[in-house]
């Protein structure tokens, strides 16, 4: 399965959702599908995607919150997995794409290409929804799952390592940043 066809299949249903993704590959994706207001792509701070995503949800129980996340990054917080289950906020998606490797840098491989199994992982951390979708069928049905069940939930989703030929945006990091808080913003219609 291919990461960037995974999101094309589900990018219809992020509408209405505070979306967080890490740096990368996953990010140039998704914004080629098309940036919107409510897509925020977290540079740099690798492995705190999810924990963006947990305060988001905490703190916007309204709101529904999916986080598109790496396996090179959730292996170096794994203990972001441990706060997440301690909340457990019923708005909140977790999808981890495992390429198995640091795509984004050069492709090194991860604990995940010699047998760590995050779903598992998630699992054992508390998460009391776990899914392992092995087709595009599969994810956009346990994603749609995730959406009505209403409780915390990490899809892991096996994909190839193959990403974009460049991750370069002309949308800045501070400009996703402020549009990003002012989309929270008008949607808890605060004035801006
Ligand atoms: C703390 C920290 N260390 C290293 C980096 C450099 N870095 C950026 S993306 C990336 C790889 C991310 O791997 P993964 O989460 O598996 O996503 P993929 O690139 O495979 O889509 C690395 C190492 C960083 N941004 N932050």
């Amino acid at each position: 399965m291919l990461r960037a066809d995974a999101l094309k299949a589900i990018y219809d249903r992020l509408d209405d959702a505070a979306v967080v993704t890490i740096m990368g590959a996953v990010a140039a994706e998704l914004q080629a599908l098309g940036h919107r207001p409510n897509f925020f792509y977290l540079q740099h701070g690798m492995g705190l995607a999810s924990s963006i995503g947990l305060g988001i949800a905490l703190s916007r129980p309204d709101l529904p919150v999916v986080v598109f996340d790496g396996d090179g990054s959730v292996l170096m917080n794994l203990g972001g997995l441990t706060t997440l289950a301690r909340y457990r906020p019923p708005n909140l998606i977790h999808v981890i794409f495992d390429n198995e490797s640091l795509l984004s840098v050069g492709g090194f491989p991860t604990a995940t290409s010699t047998g760590t199994d995050l779903a598992a992982v998630a699992r054992g951390a508390g998460v009391p929804r776990t899914e392992t979708p092995a087709t595009i069928d599969e994810f956009v049905q346990a994603f749609t799952d995730a959406r009505a069940a209403r409780e915390l939930t990490t899809i892991v989703v096996k994909v190839e390592p193959i990403g974009p030929a460049k991750f370069v945006t002309d949308l800045g990091l501070l400009e996703n940043r402020f549009a990003f808080a002012r989309y929270l913003k008008q949607m808890q219609g605060e004035s801006v």
